[in-house]
């Protein structure tokens, strides 16, 4: 007979990192397979949105966004999950969840529309395996799920993932999703950004496990725990998570612990509920700051590239906003025809009624 404690996971588990504070490689095992031109772009792709995101609160300061939820800090679990998936992944995303879908082909100015509350920012393009973000938290875990159970009765190789917070992590939708991916041994990511707090709700108050990653355990899946400001731990944790998914071994929970550097609305006030202390030490610990050091030391980049990404950023951001504030006006109609594939007897009648 095995084994079996009668007590299981009463220890805590430490997040997995690969670059040091320093930008050194620590746990070799753990290094993602990526080529020079690769580790690059995806340094390219967070200095362009970590520029997008201050873009973006002044954008709302200025009333051209509607509702935006900041991603500064939370650029490695962002730019890292999404790079470590194929094209033909599908991304089931929550409200801050805006630069993987972007990345993965969502076009910007469709996120844009997406903020002002526009139906067409909700029209995702053929092709793009995209869902629009979730304001409900928790809802698009279930939506995942579906998508999941599609690949898993076609026997297509593709794999789903979603994204919550630690907020999220304590909706019934996550125990839910969790338990039905570990009966059917789904395809599916979890993917939680811890960053300590649902809104004002430290991680303390969220919940009395050891971890997020722990509740995997309950439900027969992988569990793992990473440190969320280290990119390559990031992108190392999502393509193993995926690679068991397409062989078929089911699905996998992704704790990544990091932190966001803004509030967590433009409506909300951060100083609040956190310390300049705290503030301070996770502001060191920037998934960005420390890729550059990495990539500095291997001669792949500069300050000056840092500056030149930021000059591209700020001119594509300025396109796409123009390009959002130009589009027609929404319409009731409109709003109703692109909801249903033949519009119901009853809607009909009443869009006759707004005429
Ligand atoms: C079902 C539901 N309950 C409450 C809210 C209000 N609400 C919006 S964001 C939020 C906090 C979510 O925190 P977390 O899941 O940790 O994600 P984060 O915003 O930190 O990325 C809450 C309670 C909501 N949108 N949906």
């Amino acid at each position: 007979m095995s084994k079996v404690p009668y007590e299981v996971y009463t220890e805590e588990v430490k997040a997995l990192s690969v670059l040091s504070p320093d930008g050194e490689i620590i746990n070799k095992d753990k290094l993602p397979k990526l080529t020079d031109d690769q580790l690059k772009e995806i340094m390219y792709r967070m200095v362009f949105t970590r520029t997008w995101d201050d873009r973006a609160v002044n954008l709302g300061r200025q009333g051209r966004l509607g509702f935006y939820a900041p991603v500064s800090g939370q650029e490695a679990t962002m730019i890292g999950s999404e790079y470590a998936l194929q094209k033909e992944d599908f991304i089931a995303p929550g409200y801050r969840d805006i630069p993987q879908i972007v990345w993965h082909g969502l076009p910007l100015y469709q996120a844009f529309l997406y903020s002002r509350g526009h139906q067409h920012g909700g029209q995702v393009p053929d092709g793009v395996n995209v869902l629009m973000p979730q304001i409900i938290i928790g809802a698009q875990i279930l939506h995942a799920m579906g998508i999941a159970m599609g690949y898993k009765l076609k026997k297509q190789k593709q794999v789903a993932i979603t994204y919550t917070g630690d907020g999220g992590s304590s909706e019934g939708d996550f125990y839910e999703g969790l338990n039905y991916a570990g009966v059917y041994k789904l395809p599916v990511i979890f993917f939680v950004q811890n960053n300590g707090y649902a809104i004002t709700t430290p991680f303390a108050k969220q919940t009395a496990a050891l971890s997020i990653a722990h509740k995997a355990v309950a439900a027969g899946i992988k569990g793992v725990k990473i440190d969320g400001m280290d990119v390559l731990a990031v992108i190392k944790a999502v393509q193993d998570a995926a690679e068991r998914g397409r062989n078929g071994e089911g699905a996998t929970l992704i704790e990544a612990v990091t932190y966001r550097f803004r509030p967590h609305s433009l409506s909300d006030d951060a100083s609040k509920y956190r310390s300049k202390e705290e503030e301070g030490e996770w502001n060191a610990k920037d998934p960005i700051a420390r890729f550059a050091k990495y990539l500095e030391k291997k001669g792949l980049w500069t300050e000056e590239d840092t500056a030149r990404v930021k000059e591209e950023a700020k001119a594509k951001v300025n396109e796409e906003i123009k390009k959002a504030e130009k589009t027609e006006k929404m319409t009731i109609s409109g709003l109703i025809d692109s909801m249903f594939e033949s519009t119901p007897k009853h809607l009909e009648e009443q869009k006759a009624d707004f005429k």
